[in-house]
C-alpha cells in the first residue's frame, strides 16, 4: 500500500506490490522494442535490488515486469511512491512515462481500451553520469530498483486528480481551505456536482463543468469550531473525502487526504505550534537498512520511529531527500514533527541537469506531501553553495520557490559555511551542520555562542533575529568497537562527543532544536581497490554516526541520548 491509510473507498485501487519477473540489462537480449525477450529472476516489489544475491554493487540499468489487470471502458492510472533512480514506464511495449527522482512519487494514465489486461515493462536506471544532477556518489547510497510500493487505480473520464487542505487558527475557531482538483480525461466537454465529507459533515460544492482535456480546481473555506487540534502529544487526525456525484446521483469518484487542525509560524527567533514555542529534539534519517537497502517496509519502518520516539526525540529531519509517504503517514499518526527537505546534497549548480531536476524534486516535494500535519518545515540544498554570491541567489531562489508553492509552512536549508554564509537573508530559520568535536576541534559550546553572537551582532548576516535549529552534529562509532580509552570510532568516544554537543545546544536558549547526525549507520557510495572518491574514508564504507547500527542495534550512545533528551523535554514542555 502506498499509504497507511485507504484512500479511496469507491475508486477501486489495488496494491502493485509483489511478485515481479526482474533481469538486469547485462543478463537482458533486447528485443525490437529495447525490452528484454526474458527475464531471469522473480522478485518482490518494493525491491532495492542490492538486496539479491550477485546485484551487491550492481550500478546501470534493470527491468521489472508484471501483467496487470485492465478494466474495458475505464482508464487505469499508475502510482509509483518511488523508483530508484530513473524510471523509463512501458505499457504493452510502448514508452509511456519517464521519471527521473529515487524519492518523489509519479503517477501516469493509462487509457482505456478493450483489453482485460495489459503488460507494464519498468527500466530502471540507478547509474551516475551526466544525466544525473542529484543522484551523484555520495555520503549515502543510491539503491537502484522499485524500491517504494506501487498502486494501480481504475478511474473514469473524469476524476479527482488533487485535493489540498490547508487550516488556519482564527481566534477559537479555524478556517479550513479546502482545494479540489477535477480532471477531464476524455475530449468532450462533461459536468458532475462536487462535494466533500468531512468526517461524516457533507459540503456541497455545485457543479463543475470541464472541456475536453481541462483540470479545474475548486476551493471553498469553511470555518470549524471546536476542533481537537494536532499536536505532538495529541496528534489527532481528521479525515476529508472529496466526492464527484455521478449522472446516477451516487458517488462516482473519490479521494480521502488526513489533515491535522495545526498552524506553524516563526514569530522573532520562536518557533510556534498553535501559538506555543516548539523545542525541537530529534534525528536526521537515511531511509536505509542492512537487510532491504532503502526498501524499507512497513514494519522497518514503524520499528524505527518507535525506537526515534524512545529516546524521547520528538523531531525527524528527512536528510537528504523526500521520505515514503508511509514515514510521513506515521509521523502524522504519532506526533512526529518532520523537516521534510528537497533531494540535495552538495550538489553542483553547474550541473546542466541540476535545474531542471532540482525544481522537479521541489515541486514534486511540496505537491505530493503538502497535506501532512507533521511536516512543519521545507527544508532544501543542504551543504551547497551558500558561500558564494551566485549560490547564495540560488538558495534565494528555491526558497523563494517553496514559499509560493506552500505559504503556510517555515523554509530553511542546513549550511555549513556559518559565519561565510550569504544565504540566510533568504531563510526563516537558520539551519548549521556543526561537527564542532568530530570535523574540527572547537568546544561546542564556546563555537555554538561565538556565531551565534556574530549572526545577530548586524542586519548584515541576513540572520538576525531568527530561530536558529543545530541540524547536524555527532560522531562516528563503530558498532561494537569499545575502548576505554575512549579512542575516535569507539562507542564510548561517540557517547562523550554527543553529551557534550548535547549539553551545549540544548542548554542555549537560543536554539530551538538539536537533530543528532544521525539515526543509523548507512550505507556510502562504493569504491573498488583502483578507485578513489571522497567516501573512501569511511570505515566500512558506511557513514557510522548512526546512535543505531544499520541493523538497529543500539550503540551506547543510545542510552545518553535517550537520558539528554528526555531529562531536557521535561523542562522545555
Ligand atoms: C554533512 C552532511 C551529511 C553527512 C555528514 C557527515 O554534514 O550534511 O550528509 O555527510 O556531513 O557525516 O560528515
Amino acid at each position: 500500500m502506498l499509504r497507511a491509510f485507504n484512500q479511496h473507498h469507491i475508486r477501486f485501487a489495488q496494491s502493485l506490490d509483489g511478485v515481479w519477473d526482474f533481469i538486469t540489462a547485462d543478463d537482458a537480449k533486447l528485443n525490437k522494442n529495447g525490452l528484454p525477450k526474458s527475464y531471469n529472476r522473480k522478485v518482490v516489489v518494493p525491491l532495492a535490488w542490492e538486496t539479491l544475491p550477485g546485484l551487491e554493487t550492481y550500478r546501470g540499468k534493470a527491468y521489472f515486469r508484471r501483467t496487470i489487470e485492465s478494466i474495458p471502458g475505464l482508464s487505469t492510472r499508475l502510482v509509483f511512491g518511488g523508483v530508484s533512480h530513473t524510471a523509463d514506464v512501458y505499457v504493452d511495449g510502448v514508452l509511456m512515462q519517464h521519471h527521473y527522482d529515487a524519492f518523489t512519487p509519479f503517477d501516469m494514465i493509462i487509457e482505456p481500451s478493450d483489453k482485460t489486461s495489459c503488460e507494464v515493462v519498468v527500466e530502471v536506471d540507478n547509474s551516475f553520469g551526466d544525466h544525473s544532477a542529484l543522484h551523484i556518489e555520495n555520503d549515502y547510497y543510491t539503491y537502484g530498483g522499485i524500491t517504494r510500493p506501487v498502486e494501480q487505480q481504475f478511474i473514469d473520464t473524469l476524476y479527482i486528480s488533487d485535493l489540498k487542505i490547508t487550516t488556519t487558527a482564527k481566534g477559537k475557531s479555524w478556517l479550513l481551505d479546502v482545494a479540489i482538483t477535477v480532471s477531464n480525461l476524455g475530449d468532450d466537454a462533461v459536468n458532475a456536482m462536487l462535494q466533500y465529507d468531512l468526517d461524516g459533515q457533507v459540503v456541497e460544492l455545485g457543479e463543475v463543468k470541464l472541456r475536453g482535456g481541462q483540470s479545474k480546481t475548486v476551493t471553498h473555506t469553511q470555518t470549524c469550531k471546536d476542533v481537537k487540534v494536532w499536536d505532538d502529544a495529541n496528534p489527532n487526525l481528521y479525515t476529508l473525502t472529496a466526492q464527484l456525484i455521478d449522472v446516477y446521483g451516487t458517488i462516482g469518484d473519490d479521494l480521502s487526504e488526513r489533515f491535522g487542525f495545526r498552524e506553524v509560524k516563526v514569530r522573532g527567533k520562536k518557533l510556534l505550534l498553535n501559538g506555543k514555542p516548539l523545542h525541537l529534539f530529534g534525528f536526521n534519517r537515511h531511509e536505509d537498512h542492512a537487510n532491504y537497502g532503502c526498501a524499507l517496509p512497513m514494519s522497518a519502518i514503524a520499528q524505527d520511529m518507535a525506537l526515534l520516539q524512545d529516546t524521547g526525540a520528538n523531531f525527524l529531519r528527512t536528510c537528504h531527500y523526500p521520505n515514503d509517504m508511509r514515514v510521513l503517514d506515521l509521523c502524522d499518526e504519532m506526533g512526529i514533527f518532520v523537516w521534510e527537505e528537497h533531494h540535495a546534497r552538495s550538489v553542483s549548480f553547474d550541473h546542466p541537469a541540476y535545474k531542471d531536476q532540482i525544481d522537479g524534486s521541489t515541486q514534486e516535494m511540496v505537491q505530493w506531501h503538502f497535506n501532512h500535519p507533521s511536516i512543519i518545515m521545507w527544508g532544501c540544498l543542504n551543504e551547497c553553495q551558500s558561500y558564494t554570491k551566485s549560490g547564495a541567489k540560488e538558495h534565494g531562489r528555491i526558497l523563494n520557490m517553496l514559499k509560493k508553492l506552500d505559504p503556510s509552512r517555515p523554509v530553511t536549508y542546513a549550511s555549513m559555511f556559518h559565519d561565510k554564509d550569504l544565504a540566510y537573508k533568504y531563510a526563516e530559520i537558520v539551519s548549521w551542520n556543526r561537527y564542532d568535536n568530530w570535523y574540527g576541534d572547537c568546544d561546542p559550546d564556546e563555537g555554538v555562542r561565538k556565531m551565534i553572537k556574530w549572526l545577530n551582532a548586524s542586519e548584515k548576516t541576513g540572520g538576525k533575529g531568527k530561530p536558529i535549529i543545530v541540524s547536524e552534529f555527532g560522531a562516528g562509532a563503530i558498532y561494537g568497537y569499545r575502548h576505554p580509552k575512549c579512542e575516535r570510532w569507539t562507542e564510548e568516544y561517540q557517547v562523550v562527543a554527543l553529551e557534550q554537543c548535547l549539553n551545549a545546544y540544548l542548554n542555549n536558549t537560543d536554539i530551538l532544536g538539536s537533530v543528532i547526525w544521525q539515526f543509523c549507520d548507512v550505507r556510502t557510495t562504493q569504491f573498488g581497490i583502483d578507485q578513489c572518491g571522497p567516501w573512501k574514508t569511511r570505515p566500512r564504507c558506511n557513514n557510522n554516526k548512526g546512535i543505531v547500527d544499520e541493523y538497529r542495534r543500539p550503540k551506547l550512545a543510545y542510552a545518553k541520548v535517550k537520558e539528554l533528551f528526555t531529562k531536557a523535554r521535561k523542562i522545555k514542555r
